[in-house]
């Protein structure tokens, strides 16, 4: 029996964990007491890692598509299949034809976060699309905008708050999201016992703010309404003087823009009185550590970028904006755009450097919106897409519009679908191939320590060799770039990929104040071949990162050091960025765009319309992640159901009780669920969780299938996304409830 320390990594919390391996099974898995961020954290997912990875219906070895069904294989039959089928394809109509979809399990998967850009850039393709379209891209574009980097995405400094806004998340069940703060209800406990306060935006009175200070129930998209008021009131107190707000040019402009949007005029439309805005906009203004911070319920919403514009403005007005206790910039251990080169300027950002083919959508974040994917692939022309590589992510389910999405991947003539599970979209694959065991994978979560509560980071080792029917995700990407570069499939991976590091080496030696400016790149490569292949990249990121040793020239860190220090490197709480973390090319916060005032006139001629009468919204559950987690007995609950919530003077007028039937209808389409009736949920609001609707799948994920649940995506379309980003609106829908037909 052996104790293996690592991160559990299955949501952003990133939690530390101790798994126990007898004779190479994992048994157990505790909470690490010593790691540095979790402290001692876990929750029911966490635990249940030994039954995922002992689950009999993982797939364990590449499945190939014979006779019309998926069939083992090795991998050399695999990848020699798809080399024939993509080499044709892209023979005969070009390499628009291939399009990767990313999905949310590959930000918790180092080797598929790293090299899935690359495998877009191999192919040759724009087409990449990413569930960050169905989620939080408006985050990422304000962000690019306000401070010249996507990743310029701040968090809640929690642990020295005095005040925290939550608007639109739940991080007592999906334990917290663009924010890694394990343990955050434990978390908000302190900040209560410090004498601070924690406030809850939601229309649903989640399990959050059950444990909150206050809870502001707030009409569905009401929030760019709500932070325009909070935001004018705060220019009539005057805002607070900080680095941020000396940093903001044009405040006059955007007052402006603010001017109709009184506490008054807009108290209607947020379903929040005015003397409540009044007093929170007051206290948040007079708190001198207080943070604003919003997740899925601001930004897959009506109004998402102007609403997380809007959370900036109040950030910097009210003084909050990189200080201490307020919103502030992790500087992530591995190099980070705004942290090479110069300090405090740079190239800036922008959207739309190319437009999708059929709609004309904006490139985002160099993605082409997910609204778009199952169109590219549906109408025929010069481009679409006939190719998919689909890397971690379940597209069938997460996204709206089902069925059009489905009809769009049948007609695929090649889906490769990188997966664990054979679910909704890797059944429709041409092959599937799976990653390695936990236990046969290095760890490391890059994409999550970008938004840390401190500066963090912890690796994991490949605790166990690769079994000969096993492939790192590494090696399997690696194949894929060597096929769509004409390399063929059993191309030496490790000589191509360090020739690309050779190349990235030289070009960093040559941005000015890099940590490796003017060195010989032969130097910095020698030094890297010191490590096994898979390992040379992150160590390279590590060493020019801000506490990096700089490969020799200054005291630092390496990927060595991370390897020594198994619970973790903590490079201690967050410090104060600003001007230094911005890219702008002005060097100053840009937040006057014309967009933002675009969207405010839009937002003033909703303050007046007529609500619907039911507003759709979704919620996460505690025992499930997305799509992939119901096929676990042990975390089936009486909590965990697939249900539309209600509340009881709604149900009472509809006629129905819990377990009763509704139908739930849009322009598009319309589902029966049961009914859990609770006053958890505002008046005229529903709530359905997504993630499920499991039906048909009974050979390949028998428990899944046997309660199956629906998808809520069957009602749900793209047809009000987000003007500056595409993105997909999943919440805040109207749609029509009545009682079933059917018991
Ligand atoms: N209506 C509605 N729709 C939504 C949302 C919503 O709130 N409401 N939320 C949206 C959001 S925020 C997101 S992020 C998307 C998620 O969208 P997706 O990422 O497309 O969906 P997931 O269900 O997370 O799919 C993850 C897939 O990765 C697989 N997987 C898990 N672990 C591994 C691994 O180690 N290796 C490999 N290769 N595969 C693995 C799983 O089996 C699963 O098939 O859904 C979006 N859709
Ligand atoms: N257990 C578990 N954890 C997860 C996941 C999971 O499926 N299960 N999924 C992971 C993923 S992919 C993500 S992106 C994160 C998401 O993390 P969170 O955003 O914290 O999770 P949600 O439960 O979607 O919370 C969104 C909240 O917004 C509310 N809401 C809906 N519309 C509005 C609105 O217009 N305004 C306001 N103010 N609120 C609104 C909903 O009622 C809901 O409570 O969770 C991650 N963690
Ligand atoms: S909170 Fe997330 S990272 Fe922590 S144990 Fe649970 S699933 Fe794992
Ligand atoms: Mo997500």
């Amino acid at each position: 029996m052996v104790q293996v320390r690592t991160t559990c990594s299955l949501c952003e919390a990133s939690c530390g964990a101790v798994m126990t391996v007898e004779d190479g099974i994992i048994t157990k898995v505790m909470a690490d007491r010593e790691d540095p961020l979790s402290g001692g954290f876990i929750c029911p997912k966490g635990a249940a890692i030994p039954e995922l990875e002992a689950d009999p219906d993982r797939i364990r070895t590449p499945m190939l598509r014979k006779n019309g069904t998926l069939q083992p294989c090795d991998w050399d039959e695999a990848f020699a299949f798809i080399d024939e089928r993509l080499t044709g394809i892209l023979a005969k109509h070009g390499r628009q034809a291939a399009g990767v979809y990313v999905g949310n399990a590959a930000a918790h998967n180092l080797n598929i976060i790293t090299y899935f850009e690359d495998l877009a850039r191999a192919l040759g393709t724009t087409n990449l699309f990413t569930a960050a379209s169905l989620d939080q891209n408006p985050r990422q574009v304000v962000s690019g905008l306000l401070y010249g980097d996507e990743f310029a995405l701040y968090v809640p400094d929690i642990d020295r708050s005095r005040l925290v806004w939550i608007m639109g998340a739940n991080p007592a069940e999906s334990n917290g999201s663009m924010m890694v703060a394990p343990g955050f209800l434990g978390r908000m406990q302190k900040l209560h016992e410090r004498g601070g306060r924690s406030v809850v935006f939601d229309p649903r009175r989640t399990m959050t703010a059950a444990r909150a200070s206050e809870y502001v129930p707030i009409t569905p998209s009401g929030d760019a309404a709500f932070l325009a008021g909070v935001a004018h009131t705060l220019l009539k107190l005057g805002p607070r003087q900080t680095t941020a707000l000396s940093l903001v040019d044009d405040l006059e402009q955007i007052a402006g823009w603010l001017s109709p949007f009184s506490p008054e005029a807009v108290s209607t439309a947020c379903g929040i009185d005015a003397q409540t805005i009044v007093r929170l906009a007051t206290e948040l203004r007079e708190t001198e550590a207080a943070a604003v911070y919003g997740r899925i319920g601001t930004t897959t919403q009506l109004y998402s970028s102007l609403t997380c514009w809007l959370m900036d403005i109040v950030n910097i007005l009210a003084g909050n904006l990189d200080t201490v206790g307020g919103s502030m910039f992790p500087k992530p251990l591995l190099a980070q755009p705004n942290t090479i080169g110069p300090p405090g300027m740079g190239q800036g950002f922008t959207v739309g450097k190319w437009t999708s083919r059929v709609s004309g959508a904006p490139e985002v974040v160099s993605q082409i919106p997910m609204a778009c994917m199952a169109e590219e692939i549906d109408t025929p022309g010069d481009g679409q897409v006939r190719a998919l590589f689909c890397l971690a992510g379940n597209p069938v389910t997460a996204s709206p519009d089902t069925e059009r999405m489905q009809k769009a991947l049948d007609q695929l003539e090649l889906l490769v679908c990188l997966d664990i599970y054979q679910g909704e979209t890797s059944s429709k694959a041409h092959v599937i191939l799976p990653s390695p065991p936990r236990l046969a994978r290095p760890n490391y979560d890059a994409y999550l320590y970008r938004f840390t509560v401190r500066n963090y980071g912890r690796y994991t080792q490949q605790h166990r060799p690769l079994e000969a029917h096993e492939r790192s995700d590494r090696e399997t990407l690696l194949r894929l770039m060597a096929i769509a570069q004409g390399h063929g499939w059993d191309a030496d991976i490790d000589a191509l990929e360090e020739q690309a590091l050779a190349v990235t080496v030289e070009a960093m030696t040559q941005v000015p104040q890099s940590a490796i400016e003017g060195r010989d790149p032969d130097e910095i490569v020698a030094q890297l071949r010191t490590l096994s292949p898979g390992e040379r990249r992150m160590d390279f990121g590590l060493r020019i990162g801000p506490f990096g040793d700089g490969f020799g020239s200054r005291d630092g860190i390496s990927l060595q050091t991370l390897k020594d220090t198994p619970q973790g490197v903590d490079c201690g709480a967050l410090v104060p960025r600003l001007p230094e973390a911005l890219r702008t090319q002005s060097g100053r916060i840009e937040a006057a765009h014309a967009v933002f005032g675009g969207e405010l006139e839009r937002l003033a001629g909703w303050l007046t319309e007529p609500r619907p009468r039911f507003s759709l919204i979704g919620r996460r559950q505690l025992r499930s992640n997305n799509s992939w987690f119901h096929n676990l007995p042990n975390l089936q609950h009486p909590t965990r159901q697939c249900t539309a919530q209600i509340h009881p003077d709604d149900a009472a007028g509809l006629g129905v009780s819990s377990g009763d039937l509704l139908h739930i209808s849009t322009d598009k389409a319309a589902i029966d669920i049961p009914a859990e009736v609770t006053d958890t949920l505002s008046p005229g609001v529903v709530s359905i969780p997504h993630g499920w609707g499991h039906g048909g799948l009974d050979e390949s994920l028998p428990v899944a299938a046997a309660e199956p649940g629906i998808n809520v995506n069957r009602i749900v379309d793209y047809g009000e996304v987000d003007p500056l980003t595409w993105n997909g609106r999943l919440n805040g829908m109207a749609v029509e409830v009545r009682k079933a037909d059917r018991a």
